[in-house]
């Protein structure tokens, strides 16, 4: 059992400490301690884990009340405590409902009443699988250098470009997909709308194979024509757009990372109790006791900032950028840091295909690059302190 004395920490209140343990046991009930063993056919298994997600109510969290989800906002404690949660027993399980979360957050946030009728209570009962579409080939981390295009035609827009890395890729239902609408340059002239997955023009160009695999594609949009009423809020405000998104998610990204760590910790602790080494347990080695000490600290240090930002959104913060980025970004470093140890403590063990700290090394990665690097994470944090200290 992980640690869970920081649910007593003022940043919750008892209706977090209830959904933690209710996701817990739903958790531990679906996968045990081997939820992180070998996926053959992952897309099979993500459509399977989102529809348990689904019946057991946990999707309801990734949006609003009034469409079908749980709580009458986006709770970003909530949301945090499920990636956490579902992060210790699955990566698998973690990434399906983070998607349902960021594929359709755009359309929680700025989309119409229409829009949200239509999308939301699909993502919140896991009937339909959400992708969020930003990054192309030649923008990633600059997304105001996006060139996918979406040209007005009568009633329609007519799309062409490309995305890759796309999270959901050839599985998702709908792609809440960031194209250029405007002459405006660079980040004026984005926009953002919602693509049907079956729509005409839309294919997928490549599936994409990772360390810690799951369903990821290159999408191509040769002449896809949509409805111009599949814009979300205004044309032109695309950017913003993904930028309020994201600092919603990325503390979930944070909280990820944080659950993965947690489990590293455990399983370090329980082998280092276990295994004997001249003579004495190895949680006996000053050195061991070392690299157990920092990750209970990193593991600490990460969840309050995490907490913090969640915190804080929730009560109304109008813009929490700063504190998001530093959730994110020293979350996913330390993480890899307490994996790594985690690793360093099983030996030989620890690198074996199929061993848990082999398959949190591998899990853990993608965290540090995906929905900003944490490069950009210290632009992003340089530049909101430069602005508030000179202003
Ligand atoms: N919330 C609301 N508005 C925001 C914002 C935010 N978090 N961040 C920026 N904006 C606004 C700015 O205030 C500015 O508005 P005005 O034009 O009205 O002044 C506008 O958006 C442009 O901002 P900025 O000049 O900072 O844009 P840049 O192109 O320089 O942005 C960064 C650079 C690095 C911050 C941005 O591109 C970024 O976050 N990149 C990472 C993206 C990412 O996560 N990619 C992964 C893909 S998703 S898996």
């Amino acid at each position: 059992m992980a640690d869970q004395s920081f649910l007593r920490w003022p940043f919750f209140d008892d209706a977090h400490r209830e959904h933690a343990a209710r996701v817990d046991a739903w958790a531990e009930g679906a996968f045990g301690l081997n939820g992180f063993s070998q996926h053959e056919d992952v897309d099979a298994d993500c459509r399977r884990i989102l529809h348990k997600l689904g019946e057991a109510g946990i999707t309801r969290y990734a949006v609003p009340a009034a469409y079908g989800g749980a709580l009458e906002s986006l709770d970003v404690r909530s949301l945090c405590l499920t990636r956490e949660t579902l992060a210790r027993r699955s990566g698998l399980a973690d990434f399906v409902f983070a998607m349902q979360g960021l594929g359709s957050g755009a359309i929680s946030l700025f989309g119409n009443d229409d829009q949200k009728r239509r999308y939301l209570p699909g993502v919140a009962d896991g009937s339909s699988c959400a992708a969020f579409a930003l990054t192309e080939p030649e923008a990633g981390s600059d997304v105001a250098a996006i060139a996918m295009t979406a040209n007005i035609d009568g009633p329609d827009y007519v799309l062409n470009g490309e995305k890759t890395f796309i999270s959901n890729g050839g599985i998702a239902d709908f792609y809440v997909t960031f194209v250029r609408t405007g002459d405006a340059e660079g980040a004026r002239g984005l926009s953002a709308v919602i693509v049907d997955a079956s729509s005409t023009g839309l294919t997928i160009a490549e599936r994409i194979d990772t360390i810690a695999p799951h369903p990821l594609a290159r999408l191509r949009f040769e002449n896809c024509r949509i409805s111009r009423d599949q814009l979300i809020g205004q044309s032109g405000s695309g950017f913003k757009i993904a930028m309020s998104t994201l600092d919603v998610f990325r503390s979930t990204v944070g909280a990820a990372a944080l659950g993965f760590a947690r489990r590293a910790l455990e399983e370090a602790t329980r082998r280092a109790n276990n295994r004997v080494l001249f003579g004495s347990a190895l949680s006996e080695l000053a050195g061991v006791q070392t690299q157990l000490a920092e990750m209970a600290l990193d593991i600490d240090a990460s969840a309050l900032l995490i907490y913090r930002a969640g915190w804080a959104k929730d009560n109304g913060a109008p813009r929490i950028t700063r504190e998001a980025a530093m959730a994110k970004l020293y979350s996913t470093e330390a993480a890899q840091k307490a994996i790594d140890n985690a690793v360093q403590i099983f030996g030989g063990l620890g690198v074996t295909k199929g061993s848990v700290p082999e398959a949190l090394y591998r899990e853990v990665r993608a965290l540090r690059i995906y929905e900003g690097a944490s490069e950009v994470q210290k632009l992003v944090i340089a530049r909101q302190h430069l602005a508030e200290s000179a202003g």
